[in-house]
């Protein structure tokens, strides 16, 4: 296939008279119709990965390794004087994720079309997705992200649906992405909308709209603001849609491949992705109500059919719903619901895990209950979720427990976003490793071999000068290849501590203040969101951003500090921050992270992670050797002993530790002062000071000493980068690959 014969066919000229922005659209339509042309897997069993979020990043670059003809495009434009980076810039970043759990979501379906399993995914087409983050005077904006164009990656199907919420009905249609697997077939994600959506009533520059205007509103944002009742109805509204056309889509297609439903569970599986799609459980049971099966029976079919995923340990990202917003958006499923509590509360005398519970609705309970599989995202995860977070309902289904390792597709973390050290592992080991990602092992037999460490840190060394160009460009900012690059990259939140490297740059900025100089010259890079209503976490973005001016342009401090927050930190970016990273900050408070995902992303560009033993971590750390890894801090269970004696008081460190003191102060001083806000640093040092809910002070002087001994050590170059081999060599274990193949093996089981 020729983009040639596109571009003529499209536009009547070739590559080389067209425009960048046609050769887009031809590759566009080109690589549509060749995902088009895959065989589908037609099973009995179908796998549905029910989301509120697929984070998928764009597609061009990823579909052509995919469909095995990007370095061929890449010669073919390039013969005709274009150039494929340029392209790739044209195209919109779809936006229909948060964080981890959406991204992670995306991984799985590469996976499942690699591995060429009969699954899809369902979700939701929110024309302008999660905000754009626009920084001003220091400060996190958002602004509407409107990523949708005319020609893009969304086929429009026939395939619509009444949906009936509280005294009014909406009409849906599905659109389908192609999801091309590596050399191999496709799988599609479908994604719905709502025929009656206006965008035009949402401003410009702003995301405020009519909440209550469902009929209009329903498919514009993800998570909308959720710091009123209206806004946080809306969310149970789309999350209903969600799983209503998710549900019929679901039983129209069983019933085409075969099923009487009566026999669903050997033509579906459903996985549950956190809470969010919860409420398919109460509709599929209304909706084959509807089909003449009675209440029992259908809740013994949704019990072999739907399975849970479990992705935080944090109790307040467990959702409950009042049952007053259930009744009002979606009265049909309450009484089902109460029967599902019913029949709960007659058979468990364990009030605790009860469905309904002072006028709210334990979403995550529903999902245990009534589902034949519960997951953790990492082995502590698990653990934590079975010993403490979970323990009730383990002591009622120990054996619905089971653990999947998250993973990430090594297409997209590595073969697109690094090309230039996917040649040099290729080289060394051969490319067994793309497809069956264990093979990257066979790394660790160049660890004494000079010439392989050489070209792995040539890699890196290009990686950063291309970040370098890229920051000056974008943000204005002059950075050093030559210093270490240590990134902080994942949504902004209080346990994830970037408020720690924070104070860590104000602590290096008194050291060098001082006459101490670091032993390396260190560029400290974040990327984050906050959600639009959490204060502190937009403090915090305010407080690096104030760090960002006053450490870059103090010339006693800039040689050897520089701190750098990238605008609207998302997929694009991750890809070029990524490979260009020393050290990877995985700093939460032990405990509070289920698995994170980025820290597989950095250690498999040869990063070396500079973490707590949380999450996945552990798993990396066990992987790699204590030799390549620098970890820190108080572990999981001192952590939790810590909350359940409720003795934590931050004063205390603040007043015992004079760099904590400092550093803090920092935050208060006049020069801060000059900089950014009063109200949101004077918050922010009193939220520090008086509550520190996440444990940053016990952690603070270990974090100091790890950290600096990273830098230290990075400076032998020999002995760093067999570090970085040995992380590379060990991050097969984290190919999505092999979560997938689980999670098959385990719970779907299909053909
Ligand atoms: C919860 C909520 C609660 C209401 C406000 C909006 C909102 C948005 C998302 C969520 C779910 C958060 C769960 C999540 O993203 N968990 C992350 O999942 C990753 C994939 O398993 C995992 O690597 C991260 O550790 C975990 O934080």
């Amino acid at each position: 296939m020729k983009v040639n014969d596109y571009t003529e066919k499209l536009y009547n000229r070739p590559v080389a008279q067209c425009t960048d922005r046609e050769i887009y659209y031809s590759l566009l339509t080109m690589t549509k119709d060749m995902a088009g042309e895959k065989v589908v897997n037609k099973g009995k069993k179908k796998l549905y990965y029910i989301s509120a979020e697929f984070l998928i990043g764009k597609l061009l670059s990823n579909n052509l390794i995919n469909l095995g003809i990007y370095d061929e495009v890449k010669k073919e434009l390039s013969e005709a004087g274009k150039d494929m980076n340029v392209i790739e810039e044209l195209e919109p970043e779809p936006s229909l994720g948060n964080g981890g759990l959406g991204r992670l979501a995306a991984c799985f379906l590469d996976s499942m079309a690699t591995l060429g399993l009969n699954a899809d995914g369902v979700g939701l087409l929110y024309h302008f997705g999660l905000f754009r983050q626009v920084f001003k005077n220091h400060l996190q904006n958002e602004v509407p992200n409107p990523w949708m164009e005319e020609k893009s990656w969304l086929t429009r199907t026939d395939k619509t649906y009444t949906i009936s919420f509280g005294g009014f009905d909406v009409t849906s249609r599905m659109y389908d992405v192609d999801v091309t697997g590596y050399d191999n077939r496709t799988t599609k994600l479908h994604l719905f909308d709502i025929e009656s959506v206006n965008e035009s009533i949402v401003p410009r520059d702003s995301i405020g709209f009519d909440k209550n205007n469902i009929r209009e509103n329903l498919t514009l944002f993800l998570y909308p603001d959720d710091s009123d009742d209206a806004g946080r109805i809306l969310r149970v509204y789309q999350q209903y849609f969600m799983v209503s056309n998710a549900a019929r889509l679901i039983l129209d297609e069983a019933k085409e491949r075969g099923s009487n439903l009566h026999d669903l569970p050997e033509y579906v599986s459903i996985q549950i992705n956190d809470t969010h799609p919860t409420m398919v459980i109460p509709e599929l049971i209304r909706l084959l109500g509807e089909e003449g099966i009675r209440m029992q029976e259908a809740m013994d079919i949704v019990r072999k059919t739907c399975a849970y995923t479990n992705h935080t340990i944090l109790a307040e990202a467990l959702e409950k719903w009042p049952i007053h917003f259930l009744n009002r958006a979606v009265p049909a499923l309450m009484p089902i619901i109460r029967e599902l509590h019913n029949a709960v509360a007659e058979t468990v005398s364990d009030g605790s895990t009860y469905i309904i519970k002072d006028g709210l609705v334990h979403m995550a309970h529903i999902d245990i209950h009534y589902g034949y599989s519960v997951n953790g995202v990492a082995y502590l995860h698990t653990e934590i979720l079975k010993n403490t977070e979970l323990n009730n309902f383990y002591r009622l289904y120990p054996d619905k427990f089971n653990n999947k390792t998250n993973g990430i597709t090594f297409r997209r973390w590595l073969m697109a976003c690094n090309p230039e050290l996917s040649g040099v592992v290729t080289d060394l080991i051969g490319d067994g490793w793309k497809k069956n990602a264990d093979e990257l092992e066979k790394l660790s037999g160049f660890v004494s071999d000079e010439n392989a460490l050489d070209r792995i840190l040539d890699v890196k060394k290009e990686k950063k000068k291309q970040l370098t160009e890229y920051v000056r460009r974008t943000q204005g900012i002059e950075l050093d290849p030559e210093s270490v690059f240590d990134i902080q990259v994942k949504r902004l939140h209080e346990y994830k501590r970037q408020q720690m490297n924070a104070l860590y740059v104000i602590h290096k900025y008194f050291e060098i203040k001082e006459g101490k100089k670091p032993a390396q010259p260190i560029t400290v890079i974040f990327g984050a969101k906050a959600a639009p209503a959490y204060v502190i976490a937009k403090d915090i973005i305010h407080l690096i951003l104030c760090l960002q001016e006053i450490v870059n342009n103090d010339p006693e401090v800039s040689p050897y500090l520089k701190v750098v927050m990238v605008e609207n930190y998302n997929v694009t970016l991750a890809e070029k921050l990524i490979p260009a990273c020393d050290i990877s900050e995985q700093i939460s408070l032990a405990s509070k992270e289920a698995s994170g995902t980025s820290n597989m992303k950095f250690m498999l560009n040869g990063a070396v992670t500079l973490g707590t033993m949380d999450g996945a971590n552990v798993e990396i750390a066990d992987l790699v050797g204590k030799e390549n890894i620098y970890t820190f801090g108080e572990d999981s269970e001192t952590v939790i002993k810590r909350y359940e004696c409720g003795d934590y008081v931050s004063r205390d460190y603040y007043e015992k530790d004079e760099s904590i003191k400092r550093a803090v102060d920092f935050i208060v001083s006049e020069k801060m002062m000059s900089v950014g806000r009063r109200e949101n640093l004077e918050r922010l040092y009193h939220e520090l000071l008086n509550k520190d809910w996440f444990m940053t002070f016990p952690d603070f002087e270990c974090y100091v000493k790890t950290k600096d001994l990273a830098i230290e050590e990075f400076g032998d170059r020999r002995t760093w980068a067999k570090k970085m081999l040995i992380n590379i060599s060990k991050a097969g274990f984290f190919s999505s690959d092999r979560t997938i193949d689980q999670y098959n093996k385990d719970i779907w089981h299909l053909d």
